[in-house]
């Protein structure tokens, strides 16, 4: 086939995302940091990228890569280290972070919680405490006094439902439960802190010349049955879609949560509190039965057996690639008549050429939907440089640029220099 160009929209934004744990350093506040030290998990997260003091020459990287934007996290355990007393010290460093994206000429995006939690609020229950949603606003509002003009993107909370099922239903992370009444109870708490968060984010910008842009950042999967034609798997694919995806989004663009297992609920405070709708995609998820009641209803199948799948493409955490899916799930969620902003997509591919070949698919992919109607905003490739992947440690890697623990040096990849082109004319030539 002949080489193609594919042109995306002027003003387009390009760049990569991070979050705070997985690359600032020394986060000995948090829940995660906690479970670390407890051996929960094989690995520590330590000095990280140690990001929280080189964050000025990683931006610097950032911008000549041709980057536009840029998304991050601040960490709530650094701004409130204890209960109501907010660390002014913590919160000039993200100023000054906004403002260093700002004289490089990268359009911040802010999300407000990424996995981690203060120490106290784990104490008191992590999100399965109610008042978990009054802490949360208290922290928004506090933050966004002290960098609200100094930001147009926000997300308020990181992959909502990932955190709940990995948190609270598969026990993996922090705070470790296997439980079907905490996983829906902390999914309502949730709902209920976005919509708080993305009220006070608008209200503080009341009368702003631009106003601010909200949303959650979504990880939108497509759900299938593990095996194609066995009628409890199909059922437990569309229990698993209508749980993980369509309850949420449906909670908050109409202000309903009314998902199997719960009595439905009125959350009228959150109707229509998406102005974006921020995707993450990773892959296709194939969904059976398991033998833990929390599993009955449908767990993921890991294996590479599924249509489709190609084992040689499978990344470093048993990922396949799969870019038909990116297409798919944009198109089927065009519906909510949002602007989309792809905050995440990436691979953790050993081989960096492939890593290419996963960027140049999905473009592709996000291209189409483009064409079949999609606006998009934007995308955000995880991650701009390898960094701490939670239970996995730094052995995965999905950065564009590539981070030698032991001395702290960086390199930029092949992919992110190929990318660099990408994000510099806004076109990508598809061979
Ligand atoms: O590293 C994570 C990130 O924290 C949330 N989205 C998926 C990434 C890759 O697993």
């Amino acid at each position: 086939m002949p080489a193609r160009e594919l042109r995306f929209p002027e003003g387009f934004l390009w760049g990569a995302a991070t979050s705070a744990h997985q690359v600032e350093g020394d986060n000995t506040r948090n829940d995660w940091w906690a479970w670390e030290q407890a051996g929960r998990v094989k690995h520590r997260s330590g000095l990280a990228c140690d990001h929280y003091r080189r964050f000025k020459e990683d931006f610097d990287l950032a911008a000549s890569l041709g980057h536009t934007t840029h998304r991050l996290s601040v960490e709530w355990s650094r701004i409130e280290p204890e209960p109501g007393r907010f660390d002014d010290g913590a919160l000039a460093h993200y100023a000054e972070v906004l403002d260093a994206l700002r004289a490089r000429r990268l359009e911040p995006i802010v999300t407000l919680h990424h996995f981690t939690n203060p120490l106290w609020v784990a104490q008191a229950g992590s999100w399965t405490n109610p008042k978990v949603v009054d802490w949360f606003a208290r922290f928004t509002e506090r933050v966004v006094r002290a960098l609200g003009g100094k930001a147009r993107y926000w997300v308020t909370i990181n992959e909502p439902m990932v955190y709940v099922n990995t948190a609270y239903l598969e026990g993996r992370w922090p705070p470790g439960l296997r439980s079907v009444p905490a996983a829906q109870r902390v999914t309502e708490h949730l709902i209920r802190a976005h919509a708080a968060a993305y009220h006070i984010v608008h209200d503080a910008a009341a009368g702003a010349a631009q106003p601010p842009q909200v949303s959650i950042a979504k990880y939108l999967p497509v759900f299938l049955p593990c095996r194609r034609w066995w009628p409890l798997h199909r059922v437990a694919s569309a229990l698993s879609d209508r749980l993980f995806n369509g309850g949420f989004l449906e909670a908050v663009t109409e202000g309903r949560w009314a998902v199997p297992g719960v009595w439905p609920k009125r959350i009228p405070e959150a109707r229509g509190t998406l102005d974006y709708f921020g995707v993450n995609f990773y892959r296709r998820h194939f969904i059976r039965n398991g033998w833990h009641p929390a599993q009955w209803l449908g767990s993921g199948c890991e294996q590479t057996h599924h249509w489709g799948s190609r084992r040689d493409l499978t990344s470093w955490m048993g990922w396949e690639v799969y870019p038909q899916a990116f297409y798919q799930t944009l198109t089927r969620w065009q519906r909510l008549g949002l602007p989309f902003l792809i905050t995440e997509n990436g691979t953790s591919m050993v081989d960096d050429a492939r890593r290419w070949r996963f960027i140049v698919d999905h473009l592709e992919a996000l291209h189409r939907a483009i064409e079949a109607g999609c606006r998009v905003l934007g995308y955000t490739y995880w991650s701009l440089m390898d960094n701490f992947e939670w239970a996995h440690g730094f052995a995965p890697r999905f950065g564009l640029v590539e981070v030698d623990y032991k001395t702290q040096q960086r390199r930029v990849r092949e992919s992110g220099r190929r990318y660099a082109e990408v994000c510099r004319t806004g076109r990508l030539v598809v061979e």
